[in-house]
């Protein structure tokens, strides 16, 4: 595992929390590098995320919800790490590594209208660092609490800087009822460090309910003063893209509406993970990938 020289990102080493300023680029490749356009690439330069509406049609959809029901509807796999129950016990919150799980959503992470966008963006070849669905369920789907996506993959899986994205694909429509995510346009631009040291094997309740890595409260008050909210709703089929370190999160789900999504993240291939800088071991395979799979031509 390579070890890491200086730490441009610490987090949860203060005994206060603090806000420096991104020190890499949002956009690292250009118009002719990839289907989207120069305005295209400075919105997402700005905001930190773009909505793709019905990118993918009622039937692939369907598709892709029948493969993510086999898997959730499998003693086998409930049984597996990589399913996560809600904190309260009652319903599956996540699936994670579903794209080494099942064929079709091993395809669909290497779809073009996907990875080339993430390519572009990213200026490099990508491989999946990570990919999961969140059930949401009608009802009784818990929160996911405001959190910089970044911050935990730096801390506890050592990806170096910020060149990853995820790519949220609805299942279900995501309305204003069922817990949809809420983002601040603009905050990929900080990095918000948090306070709180680590504890051994974290993700065996931060997936459930993360309480390290977990921002202040003053900083995303004057960050949301400053930038606003916005909770990017979409029928199933529209995708969310969003920077590793947007700020986001999404409450629970009190609707008779299920929230399915399908997260996939792009990692680029320059950004492989080094050790944890949280001076953890790293985290299991199913939550952050450390075998470098190429999905494009081309380094
Ligand atoms: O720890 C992680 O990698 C996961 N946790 C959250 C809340 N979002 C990103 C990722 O799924
Ligand atoms: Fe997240």
């Amino acid at each position: 595992m390579a070890e890491h020289e200086l730490d441009v990102y610490p987090s949860r080493v203060a005994l206060e929390p603090g806000v420096t300023s991104r020190a890499d680029p949002v956009v690292y490749g250009s118009p002719s590098t990839g289907p989207l356009s120069a305005e295209v690439l400075a919105q997402y330069d700005r905001d930190g995320y773009l909505v793709f509406d019905e990118l993918f049609t009622a039937e692939e959809v369907q598709r892709l919800r029948l493969a993510v029901d086999t898997l959730r509807s499998s003693a086998a796999i409930l049984k597996r790490p990589e399913a996560i129950h809600e904190p309260s016990g009652d319903g599956l919150r996540s699936i994670f590594r579903v794209h080494e799980l099942d064929e079709v959503l091993s395809a669909l992470v290497r779809d073009q209208r996907l990875v080339a966008v993430a390519a572009q963006l990213l200026g490099s070849g990508v491989y999946i660092h990570q990919s999961r669905v969140n059930f949401k369920p009608a009802f009784v789907g818990k929160e996911f609490y405001w959190h910089s996506d970044f911050e935990t993959w730096h801390v506890e899986d050592g990806l170096p800087r910020m060149r990853a994205l995820s790519i949220s694909l609805n299942l279900t429509d995501s309305n204003e009822f069922n817990g949809p995510l809420m983002v601040i346009p603009g905050s990929h631009r900080s990095f918000v460090a948090c306070v709180g040291e680590t504890p051994e094997n974290h993700y065996k309740e931060s997936l459930k309910r993360q309480q390290y890595g977990v921002p202040d409260r003053s900083i995303l008050k004057e960050l949301v003063a400053e930038k606003g909210l916005v909770a990017p709703k979409g029928k199933a089929g529209s995708v969310v893209l969003f920077d590793c370190n947007l700020m986001h999160g999404s409450s629970s789900n009190i609707s008779p509406y299920a929230r399915s999504s399908l997260f996939i993240v792009y990692n680029s291939l320059k950004n492989a993970p080094r050790t944890p800088y949280g001076g953890r071991p790293p985290r299991p395979d199913f939550i952050a990938s450390r075998e470098l799979a190429p999905l494009t031509a081309g380094a």
